[in-house]
């Protein structure tokens, strides 16, 4: 399973193509714009989610529910484009500058300057239109698709929020799966615990106040896969490491952490490692989850732990010193519409990512032509899993 996506910021949409879904899998758009509305949500984000309200078409391969077997095209359009037709239209102009809203000035953190330089663009608009995370909307979209075969499959996926601003969530281990979904759905800023959840929302309205961005931390929690998805045999087979790859590669990630994390490198091996266990009814676990849920680069049957870190949107309304490309003169950097903090947000874009990896991992591993087919080798997967 693969996907692509296209599209800009202020373009008329965004779509995505994704691959390799088996034929005769329950999928409706409601399965999708649940995700896509999760997406919207959270203290601190900007106007731009008040215009927008993402829906998705789904323009080709599911019929009356289920998907076909052919590749799955989902468009999310952006009601933002009427206001911006002039200049995102696709078709020549007169090149006014006033018209085109070219952006000469690069905003320090942004791929503005270095994708300007690789891509021989003097008008930044065509780097930024495309680097905004406006994009993540069609990421989600995508990872709607694996997610609705992962719960097909008994895989359950949430993300959440751990830190933001340096302030930090309490580890809310204890929490059933449920609990952690229903409480990061209530709160704003996707927090399972209230009182640094509140801290945080002060912590951004800090922000916005001073014209500032704040960054933080996300976790996704993965239960219900077996033992043995991905492999040890070769680099790019490792399941973690795709899943960190995903992660790393959403808008403003810039680390990716599983279980313990950096914490691993301070610690003594017989403080790191989940000691093996065995039980009539569950087969083989692990005592603790310090390693997230892999060994090897294979998922060992306990739930997967992974942390992303997100540093604050480098748009910013109180700008930051940069270079005109066209005067070289210092300037203030272009100020663009942005969120104070996107941290509730990218919690969600990166439960998606990281669901369409396990999907993609699931799908390699068994029969994946027709989703009833792999449905049944997969329990019967998990069966051999528990009797090993
Ligand atoms: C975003 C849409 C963008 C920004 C934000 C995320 O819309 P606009 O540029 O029209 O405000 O709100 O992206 C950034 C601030 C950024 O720097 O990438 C979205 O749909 O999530």
């Amino acid at each position: 399973m693969r996907y692509l996506t296209a599209g800009e910021s202020h373009g008329k949409q965004l779509t995505t193509i994704v691959e390799g879904v088996p034929s005769l899998m329950p999928l409706t758009s409601a399965n999708v714009n649940e995700s896509l509305l999760r997406r919207q949500k959270g203290h601190g984000r900007g106007k731009r989610m008040q215009i927008e309200k993402d829906l998705v078409d789904i323009a080709g391969g599911v019929r009356h529910g289920y998907t076909l077997g052919s590749p799955i095209a989902l468009v999310v359009k952006n009601d933002d484009f009427k206001h911006w037709e002039d200049i995102m239209g696709e078709d020549p102009i007169d090149m006014d500058g006033d018209i085109r809203r070219t952006v000469t000035r690069p905003r320090p953190g942004h791929a503005d300057l270095n994708g300007a330089i690789k891509y021989g663009h003097r008008d930044m608009r065509n780097i930024l239109e495309r680097s905004s995370a406006r994009e993540t909307a069609a990421r989600v979209a995508a990872g709607a698709v694996a997610k609705t075969l992962l719960n097909h499959l008994g895989i359950n996926i949430v993300g959440y929020v751990r830190e933001i601003a340096g302030i930090k969530a309490e580890d809310q281990k204890e929490l059933s799966f449920e609990d952690k979904q229903r409480i990061s759905e209530e709160s704003p800023v996707r927090c399972l615990d209230d009182t640094n959840g509140k801290k945080m929302m002060d912590a951004i309205d800090q922000a916005k106040a001073d014209g500032d961005s704040i960054g933080g931390v996300c976790e996704v929690y993965v239960e219900g896969l077996p033992a043995g998805i991905g492999s040890y045999v070769h680099y790019d087979r490792k399941l973690d490491a795709r899943i960190a790859f995903a992660v790393q590669s959403i808008n403003a990630f810039k680390g990716v952490e599983f279980g313990i994390g950096f914490e691993a490198a301070r610690r003594n091996g017989s403080e790191v490692h989940d000691e093996i266990g065995w039980s009539e009814a569950e087969g083989y676990y692990r005592k603790t989850n310090r390693l997230g849920g892999f060994e090897g680069g294979m998922t060992t049957g306990m739930p997967i732990v992974v942390k992303g870190v997100m540093k604050p949107i480098p748009t910013l309304y109180k700008p930051l010193q940069s270079v005109d490309i066209e005067t070289k003169e210092a300037f203030q950097a272009s100020i663009e519409r942005s969120d104070s903090c996107a941290v509730p947000a990218a919690a969600v874009v990166m439960e998606h990512v990281v669901a369409f990896e396990i999907a993609k991992a699931v799908l390699e591993q068994f029969p994946n032509d027709q989703f009833p087919k792999l449905k049944e080798v997969f329990d019967q997967y998990r069966e051999e899993v528990r009797c090993f």
